[in-house]
Parts: structure tokens; C-alpha cells; sequence
């Protein structure tokens, strides 16, 4: 390792104890930077690396609540502010078991670069909590989010905080969480992103991220002169983001071969079509069962606790969640072919596994690109909500892709070497560096 990324990462770790997913993506991301910084001094001297791995603000609150029986039952809120010096702050929530402080610091440290990489004016914001919503009823949920945003009511603001969702929170729990604050306040405001299109919600936004890492998908494949038209295609997960991508991939004529959840994942050979995803929808966002049931279904093989990389394929779309890809899978995928993964889960690919893409020069677009569409139309959301006018969805839809060819336009810029190769992972993270780092400076030491 370079001894200027060890002697950085050694003041990360003491700084940040035990926060593993906090310290891969900031060594993720200081290894690009480092160099960059020797070469513009002056992002040195104002010690702007330092500064951007340290949130503006950390809130850890209680969430008690009453579940069905009446037993009161409690759960840990957070909100990590990280960096506000391009607009608010700006992120999801999540609502997982395994959700903590490193976790979350990890998410709101990426959402920074990601949302400067939007081209819109956003800072980066992280939240949630270990609360579950699997296997609790509407009312259990409901009752979580009012507990939720009765303190994280006093912390945000659709010009000072606004967050939206991510694992665990989708159109129900914003609905939960946006009618509390309204309550509190008194105030009908763009507070939320995420909205119910009735109610200051954006057309689009619910498509937005897996559309948005289709697009910069294809935009990786036409710097090869390839199409997502034919080619066989490797989902995770079959949540928001994976059903969206799904959905893209096949209109532009892909064939999606698998999906998943965290019990294990369904390969469908045929491709899972328009008709098969609409039984996915209804199985995860209404039912909420699990993705087995495809496999009962439509007679096709489901491997349980296992993970797609073992299929082969062209393009992996790592939809799921953090570290679902290790080197020994990166490595079965590259042998097998793949030329393009496409990150719609936030650090889904281990560094050895970067590594091995790097290696093999294939196309590899990090999550903090590559997933930036489902913040970018959140912005989308904001203008709409200021403007109060909303736009139709092929206004959205144009603007969205309009932004990842910005965003993949900005990686081939920062990331192109000396024989041509676009190592995305340094081009995402010097694109999305320079913006906040230049209005860091600007601002003072603030
Ligand atoms: P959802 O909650 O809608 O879906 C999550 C999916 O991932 C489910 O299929 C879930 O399976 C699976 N999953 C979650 N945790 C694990 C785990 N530990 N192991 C295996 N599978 C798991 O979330 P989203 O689709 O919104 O989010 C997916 C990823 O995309 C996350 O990394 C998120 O941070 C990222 N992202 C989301 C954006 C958005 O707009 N929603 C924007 C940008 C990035 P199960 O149901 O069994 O838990
Ligand atoms: O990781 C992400 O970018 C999100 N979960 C979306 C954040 C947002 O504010 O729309």
C-alpha cells in the first residue's frame, strides 16, 4: 500500500474504531485521491481529506415504540450529516438489522461524492435504523416511523436535511415518515424524497436508480462500441433497485437470467420477462414473500444462501446490498466472461474484488456513479417541490439520463489512463472530489 494511504488510513481507524465499512470506503476512495492531491496542493494545505471523512454532525436517538401485543420494543435511530457545503444534506435511510454507526458513516461518506457527482446541488446525508420491517405488520411500521420522526422531526428540513429511502424504506414507510413531520410542523414541504406521486412525489423516482445503473451501463458498453441489446444479465437482490434495472434491461433488450434475496436466488435461463417481473413486484412490494416462490412458480432452479456470480453472464448488476462480492466470486465472473458490472447497491464488490476487475480491464462502475440516478432524481424531486410544478415522466426520464451520460462523462474525464483504459473507480472519486473540495476552500475552515 502506498505509505501516504497507510499513514491516512492508521489516523481513519484510530479515529473510527471498528467501523470496517467506514474504512474501506475511505481507503477506497483515498487511494484515488491521494495522488491526485499531491499534484493541486492546495486541497493539502486547507487538509481537505481529513475534513471530508469527518461528519458535520452524528445524531443517535431512541425510537421506542408498541408493537401489536402492547410490549413496548426498542430500536436505534441515527442521522449522519456529513458534508454540507454544495446544498443540504441529502441521503436515504435504512431500516436493516445489521444497520450501525459504521455503516452508516460508510453510506454517508459515499452519498457525498455520488451527489456531487449528480451535477446537482447536494450534500450528503446518511440514516436509519436496526429496526426490521420484515415480518411487522403495517400498523408495527407504522407506529416505528412516528416514533422515528418524532426526534429526527427537529434535525431536518427541505433546505437543511432531506432524506429519502433506501433497504427497509420504500413508498410506505416515506408515506409514515412525511405524515408525522407534517404533523409536527405544520408544514407541507419537500422534507422527504420519495413522495407518493399524489402527494409532492416525482414520476420516475420510484424507477429512478435501477434505470439510472442501466443507463451507465450502456454508456460503459458504447465506449466499447457494445449495447445491452443480447447480452445475458446477472441481477441481485429484487427490491427497488433490482426490480427497475430488471425492468430496463430487458426494454432494451437484454435478458436478465437471475435475481435474489438474502435467503438465496432464482435462475431462470429464459430470462425474467415482463410478465415474470410483474409476479416479482407483486411477490416482494405487496406480498412480501420471498423470491423461492419464483422458482416454485415458473419450474426454474433456486439455489438457496447462494449468490448469482456463479452464473455466467456479460453484465453483473450487483443490486443487493454491501460486500456481496468477493474475490473468488469477482474471479468466477470474469472467467466466465463478463465484460461490465454496474454497481446499483452501494460498495457491493470487496476491494479484492475491484481489484480483479480492475485487473482484467473489464468495465466496472462503482456503485457511487453507476446508483447515482436514484438521488439525482430525488434532486429532481426537491425542484419540483420548490417550483410546485411537477413534470411528466418523460421530462424526468430525459433529465435522468441526461445526468448519468454527465456522470459517466465526468469518470471518463478523471479517469482515463495514459493506454485508455477508464478506471471509473478513480474517475467517480476525483469527479466527485473537486466540486465540494474547491467549495470546502471557498467557505472557509468551517
Ligand atoms: P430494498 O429494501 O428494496 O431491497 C433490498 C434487496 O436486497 C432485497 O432483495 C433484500 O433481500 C436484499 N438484501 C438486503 N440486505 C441483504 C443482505 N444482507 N444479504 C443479501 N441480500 C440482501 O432496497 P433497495 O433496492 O432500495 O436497495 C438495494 C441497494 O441499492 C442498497 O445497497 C442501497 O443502498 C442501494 N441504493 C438504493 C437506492 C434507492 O433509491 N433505493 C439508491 C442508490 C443505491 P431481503 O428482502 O431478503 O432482505
Ligand atoms: O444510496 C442512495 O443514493 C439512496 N438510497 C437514495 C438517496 C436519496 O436521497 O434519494
Amino acid at each position: 500500500m502506498d505509505p501516504r494511504v497507510q499513514q491516512f488510513m492508521a489516523l481513519i481507524k484510530g479515529r473510527n474504531p471498528g467501523e470496517n465499512e467506514f474504512h474501506q470506503a475511505v481507503q477506497e476512495v483515498a487511494e484515488s485521491l491521494i495522488p491526485f492531491i499531491e499534484e493541486n496542493p492546495k486541497y493539502k494545505y486547507a487538509r481537505i481529506l481529513e475534513r471530508i471523512a469527518e461528519p458535520e454532525r452524528t445524531i443517535i436517538f431512541r425510537v421506542p415504540w408498541l408493537d401489536d401485543k402492547g410490549d413496548v420494543q426498542i430500536n436505534r435511530g441515527y442521522r449522519i450529516e456529513m458534508n454540507s457545503s454544495i446544498g443540504p444534506y441529502k441521503g436515504g435511510l435504512r431500516f436493516h438489522p445489521t444497520v450501525n454507526l459504521g455503516i452508516l458513516k460508510f453510506l454517508a461518506f459515499e452519498q457525498v461524492f455520488k451527489n456531487s457527482l449528480t451535477t446537482l446541488p447536494m450534500g450528503g446525508a446518511k440514516g436509519g435504523s436496526d429496526f426490521d420491517p420484515k415480518g411487522k405488520s403495517d400498523n408495527e411500521v407504522m407506529r416505528f416511523c412516528q416514533s422515528f420522526m418524532s426526534e429526527l422531526f427537529r434535525h431536518i428540513g427541505s433546505d437543511t436535511d432531506v432524506p429519502a429511502g433506501d433497504i427497509g424504506v420504500g413508498g410506505r414507510e416515506i408515506g409514515y415518515l412525511f405524515g408525522q413531520y407534517k404533523r409536527l410542523r405544520n408544514e407541507f414541504t419537500g422534507v422527504l424524497t420519495g413522495k407518493g406521486i399524489e402527494w409532492g412525489g416525482s414520476l420516475i423516482r420510484p424507477e429512478a436508480t435501477g434505470y439510472g445503473n442501466t443507463y451507465f451501463a450502456e454508456e460503459m458498453l458504447s465506449t466499447r462500441g457494445d449495447s445491452i441489446e443480447g447480452k445475458v444479465v446477472c441481477i441481485s437482490g429484487s427490491g427497488n433497485v433490482a426490480q427497475f434495472a430488471a425492468e430496463k434491461v430487458t426494454q432494451l433488450g437484454g435478458r436478465v437470467v437471475t435475481m435474489s434475496d438474502s435467503n438465496g436466488f432464482i435462475y431462470d435461463p429464459k430470462g425474467i420477462d415482463a410478465e415474470k417481473l410483474k409476479f416479482i413486484m407483486e411477490l416482494k412490494n405487496v406480498k412480501r414473500g420471498r423470491i423461492k416462490e419464483y422458482a416454485d412458480k415458473y419450474s426454474v432452479e433456486y439455489f438457496e444462501d447462494k449468490r448469482p456470480w456463479i452464473i455466467k453472464c456479460d453484465i453483473a448488476m450487483p443490486n443487493a446490498t454491501q460486500n456481496e462480492i468477493n474475490e473468488d466470486e469477482a474471479k468466477t465472473l470474469v472467467k466466465n466472461g463478463c465484460i461490465c458490472v454496474s454497481e446499483g447497491a452501494n460498495m457491493p464488490s470487496t476491494p479484492e474484488a475491484v481489484q480483479v476487475f480492475l485487473n482484467a480491464k473489464i468495465l466496472y462502475g462503482p456503485g457511487k456513479a453507476a446508483n447515482a440516478g436514484g438521488v439525482a432524481t430525488s434532486g429532481l424531486e426537491m425542484t419540483q417541490n420548490s417550483m410546485r410544478l411537477p413534470w411528466t415522466r418523460e421530462e424526468v426520464d430525459a433529465r435522468l439520463h441526461m445526468i448519468m451520460k454527465s456522470i459517466h462523462a465526468t469518470c471518463v474525464r478523471y479517469g482515463t489512463k495514459d493506454d485508455g483504459f477508464i478506471n471509473y473507480v478513480d474517475g467517480a472519486n476525483i469527479g466527485g472530489f473537486v466540486k465540494v473540495a474547491n467549495a470546502m476552500i471557498a467557505q472557509g475552515v468551517v
